[in-house]
């Protein structure tokens, strides 16, 4: 095991996911990497000049560019003959999944040598939880508020691990901060393969979601056991199921921990859990087949 990259003394809230998910990060990565991060709570956070939690090289990047320097600094690497330094963008969901995605979708299809890894608080946390492309259908968030005609965020979440493979990316995969062995495999497997890839994290905050700051890792296991956040692998174009209890448990109990879902009925919740149980079932059936998404996305 590696040293701890991120050091203590950072000024994430108590309980933040998105400080582990960097944690976990570099404990698979080690110190040869450099990291292109997003403006976003964590870059806020971690970086307060004149410190640093960050005990690798680390670049702060525009709300929207993480990814366009990360490229740029690997084939700046190349020019030095430099082969070995694993090139790391990294973002909150706004970065990565909404304002930043041309700049994703770019270096998809290029095929450009990074590692996109997005960690997923579900908002824009650092401007005070706003709706991100992330954000679960029914929360309620700034710009989303629930209400008298409003039960919340109106659509479902973003899928951009399938975006990702749409785009032919050869190593895709889904993680938790719940679960750091199979974060940290993922990563570790990442950096031994060539071209993009993209691994997507999610990162429970108690701030934005509303629950004490003690249960983080509970809530992101419970989304995990519930199959509202589901852990897989798509390793060229095949798509695995890292994790598969005998029987999910009710997405009720994950969403009645959390006060932006508070506002739910019993027929919204219903419609959530009617989601995941055709999505839960559909990807079997994706992973029994063997189709390569590569070939027919
Ligand atoms: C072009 C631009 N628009 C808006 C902002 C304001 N802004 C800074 S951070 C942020 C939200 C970041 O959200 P996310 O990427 O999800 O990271 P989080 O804060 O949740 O960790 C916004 C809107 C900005 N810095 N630049």
């Amino acid at each position: 095991m590696n040293d701890d990259l991120i050091s203590p003394g950072h000024r994430t809230c108590a309980g933040c996911g998105s400080i582990l998910a960097a944690r976990h990060m570099l404990k698979a990565t080690g110190r040869d990497v450099i990291i292109c991060e997003s403006t976003g709570c964590l870059e806020v956070t971690s970086t307060q000049y004149p410190l640093t939690s960050w005990k690798v090289p680390w670049i702060h990047v525009l709300f929207e560019n993480a990814v366009s320097v990360a490229v740029g600094v690997k084939a700046a690497l190349w020019a030095q003959g430099n082969e070995h330094t694993q090139v790391i963008a990294f973002g909150g969901d706004g970065g990565i999944v909404d304002i930043g995605f041309g700049a994703v979708s770019g270096a998809l299809e290029r095929n450009d040598d990074i590692m996109i890894i997005t960690y997923d608080n579900e908002a824009y946390a650092n401007t005070g939880i706003q709706r991100s492309g992330a954000t679960p259908f029914g929360a309620s968030t700034g710009t989303s508020p629930h209400g008298k005609v409003s039960i919340g965020k109106k659509v479902w979440k973003k899928n951009v691990p399938m975006i990702a493979v749409a785009h032919g990316a050869g190593y895709v995969a889904s993680a938790s901060i719940a679960y750091p062995k199979d974060l940290q495999d993922k990563i570790k497997k990442a950096m031994s393969i060539k071209g993009t890839r993209y691994i997507h994290i999610h990162t429970p905050c108690p701030v934005g979601w509303g629950f004490d700051s003690s249960k983080t890792i509970e809530i992101a296991r419970l989304a995990v056991q519930t199959g509202m956040w589901i852990l897989f692998e798509i390793e060229d174009g095949k798509f695995k199921k890292m994790f598969r209890p005998t029987e999910l448990m009710p997405v009720e109990n994950y969403l009645r921990m959390q006060k932006r879902f508070e506002h739910l009925k019993e027929e919204e919740i219903k419609i959530i859990q009617d989601h995941i149980n055709q999505t839960w079932k559909e990807l079997d059936n994706l992973e029994k087949s063997g189709v390569n998404l590569r070939t027919i996305l």
